[in-house]
């Protein structure tokens, strides 16, 4: 009884949010265009990057303001052709397509049709025959607009979708940035300004996310949330549905297993489902099992004076719990260790752009290595990424994109504001997600910054009554004086890159710093710990015995170092690793960077540097110890 009250107590907090973002599905009252592939493109290289807006670009073709190219859709604009004037671009650009429309979709009174774009950096204004119809701030995250009415207008043409999108940061947005103007006319040319930014990846822009258009009738299921529990051998799932366009609506919401059997049902449009000999969602190399998915059917039927109208929407379900205590992390209350990578989104040519490939090489190579999780540094991955970790049980730090928050100027409030936002639009998209396990809310702030501690507190105390199901977390760097947030946290993140940031070249001060950093945070805080980055650079191919910075020895030095420290305090308080990086990635040009930052244990390419097979030894091991593995895997001789 205290269990159901609980989940009822916790999943109101959860509804907080009060307009859907489900991922768009096809289903028997659903259907979907994707706008995937080539769109017309310009950017706007006029002196104040605003001529497009001053002549209305939006209103005509993009091809009659002037010269348009092709551009892939999704995918950063930047790698794409050989202007490095494209590639390093600041201000707006502007995308357009054509899209003819099923004529029902127009005709028929009772659909409704809406444009989604999965995302656009960072700042995206949206017309449709020229018509605004949204604008949204912040990379990263999806947003939508209803042209049905739009669309109707215009019944002979094809529908004209333009984007306008800006990749200019701010002091106030996430992440940060800024411009400068570099004046000095001995110096540079007139009217010469540069984007400053204070993180580490190269600042991509463009469409990333497939855009699409979708249906739904006139009435709709807007929203579901599901809040899971289990005792013994019964699973249950608090669920509600929020319906929009009618008053009232006849749901019917059925849990499917695995084989397409009913297992529960309900007429209502929240409630508790009891799930008998429930299958739980386990993380991989924690079961044999692992990523079991139910389906969670809604069916809602009403009518009005003109029409019926019947909407059905499919929300894969996993049912499990997390739990932390002061030196554990539970999953389904079972000890889980975080062994896993910390991740971008990039690649060769498309950049930060979706692309399946990509995503399904990586879960290859993420299984070949025996990892379990993965952080989304320093941004909210795609959807479609996140369903992958829910069917493969690849367990996620979800992470926003508070990255390089160093200026003290963004701690006000506008910026807080904004970070409150993007806490609401992460959680409401990621919510259902069973393998997103805890909220990562910033990467290496300022905190040590005064106005840092009120921020941190509000912005975790946000995330915690946004969701009180999941752990919180921010990432810290070694300096101990940035803690202002771990006071609110569940658990404690640190990265640190002894014998390279500090102490370059001198692998012997590892261990003695790295037990030193553990010891402190956690007999300050008493929470567990996550090593939440350490890594190395190496030059693929490049060698040095004794180790030298750089080379491939070197990065296999540092890892054995951090792990044998982690082997110690593993039995204590430290609940996981995560290698920096999984691949290398491209940077921002500089002094400290060949191309690109070279920590990955994979190249860009996907390549295994010699630091993968160490830890694909050590993760397996890991697995062996303290997980079950699949019978389908062949350890050790897979190694
Ligand atoms: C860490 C940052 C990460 C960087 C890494 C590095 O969190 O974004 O890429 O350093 O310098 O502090 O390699």
């Amino acid at each position: 009884m205290l269990r159901l009250l609980w989940l009822f107590a916790v999943l109101d907090a959860v509804l907080l949010l009060d307009t859907g973002m489900l991922f768009p599905r096809e289903s028997s009252s659903r259907e979907l265009k994707e706008l995937s592939g080539l769109w017309v493109f310009r950017a706007d290289k006029s002196p104040n990057r605003n001529q497009g807006f001053e002549r209305a670009w939006y209103k005509s073709r993009l091809g009659e303001t002037g010269p348009v190219i092709d551009m892939p859709v999704p995918a950063s604009y930047n790698d794409i052709t050989q202007d490095s004037t494209l590639r390093d671009f600041i201000g707006w650009v502007w995308y357009e397509r054509e899209v003819v429309v099923p004529a029902r979709w127009i005709t028929d009174e009772g659909t409704r049709v809406v444009l989604r774009v999965g995302s656009a950096h960072y700042y995206s204004v949206v017309w449709v025959n020229g018509e605004k119809v949204t604008e949204h701030a912040g990379g990263h995250l999806p947003f939508e607009a209803e042209i049905g009415s739009l669309i109707q207008k215009d019944r002979i043409h094809p529908c004209r979708i333009t984007i306008a999108v800006n990749n200019t940061l701010t002091l106030e947005t996430l992440p940060p940035g800024t411009i400068q103007h570099m004046n000095d006319p001995i110096k540079y040319p007139d009217g010469y300004f540069v984007q400053n930014t204070y993180f580490d990846f190269f600042n991509y822009a463009g469409i990333h996310r497939p855009v699409l258009l979708y249906t739904t009738p006139k009435v709709y299921v807007d929203d579901i949330t599901v809040v899971t529990d289990f005792l013994d051998n019964t699973g249950f799932v608090r669920y509600q549905v929020s319906v929009k366009g009618a008053a009232t609506a006849t749901l019917k919401v059925t849990l499917m297993d695995k084989d397409g059997h009913c297992v529960a049902s309900s007429n209502e449009a929240s409630g508790v489902l009891k799930v008998v000999d429930v299958k739980l969602w386990w993380p991989y190399l924690m079961h044999e099992n692992p990523g079991y998915l139910y389906s969670m059917e809604v069916h809602l039927m009403a009518a009005d004076e003109r029409s019926t109208y019947e909407d059905v929407y499919a929300l894969p379900v996993g049912i499990r719990t997390v739990k932390v205590t002061n030196t554990q992390f539970l999953i389904n209350n079972k000890p889980f260790y975080f062994h896993g990578v910390n991740k971008h989104e990039d690649s060769d040519i498309r950049g930060k752009g979706l692309d399946w490939p990509l995503i399904v090489k990586d879960f290859n190579l993420m299984k070949w290595l025996g990892a379990n999780s993965f952080r989304t540094s320093h941004y909210p991955y795609a959807e479609e990424i996140l369903q992958m970790c829910d069917r493969h049980g690849i367990v996620v730090i979800d992470e926003c994109p508070g990255v390089g928050i160093k200026d003290i100027r963004s701690f006000g409030n506008a910026s807080l504001a904004h970070h409150l936002d993007v806490m609401d639009e992460l959680v409401r998209r990621d919510k259902n997600h069973p393998s997103v396990v805890m909220w990562s809310v910033a990467n290496e702030p300022a905190a040590e910054m005064q106005p840092a501690a009120l921020y941190f507190k509000t912005l975790i105390t946000h995330t915690k009554a946004l969701d009180p199901t999941r752990p919180v977390t921010f990432i810290t760097d070694s300096n101990y004086a940035r803690d202002k947030g771990a006071p609110y946290v569940d658990v404690v993140c640190v990265n640190s890159y002894f014998s390279w940031y500090h102490d370059p070249g001198h692998l012997e001060v590892i261990p003695i710093q790295l037990n030193a950093q553990f010891e402190n945070w956690y007999g300050k805080y008493q929470k567990p710990i996550i090593q939440s980055e350490y890594g190395a650079d190496a030059v693929p191919g490049l060698h040095s015995d004794p180790p030298m910075m750089f080379t491939e020895e070197y990065q296999n030095a540092v890892l054995r170092s951090y792990h044998d420290i982690f082997d110690q305090k593993r039995k204590q308080y430290v609940i996981g690793e995560l290698i920096w990086n999984f691949a290398d990635f491209m940077t921002a040009q500089g002094i400290t960077r060949v191309v690109g930052n070279k920590k990955g244990i994979f190249t860009r390419q996907r390549q295994p540097k010699a630091g993968a097979f160490i830890l694909k030894e050590r993760y397996w091991r890991l697995a062996n110890e303290t997980g079950k593995l699949p019978p389908w895997t062949k350890y050790p001789c897979s190694l």
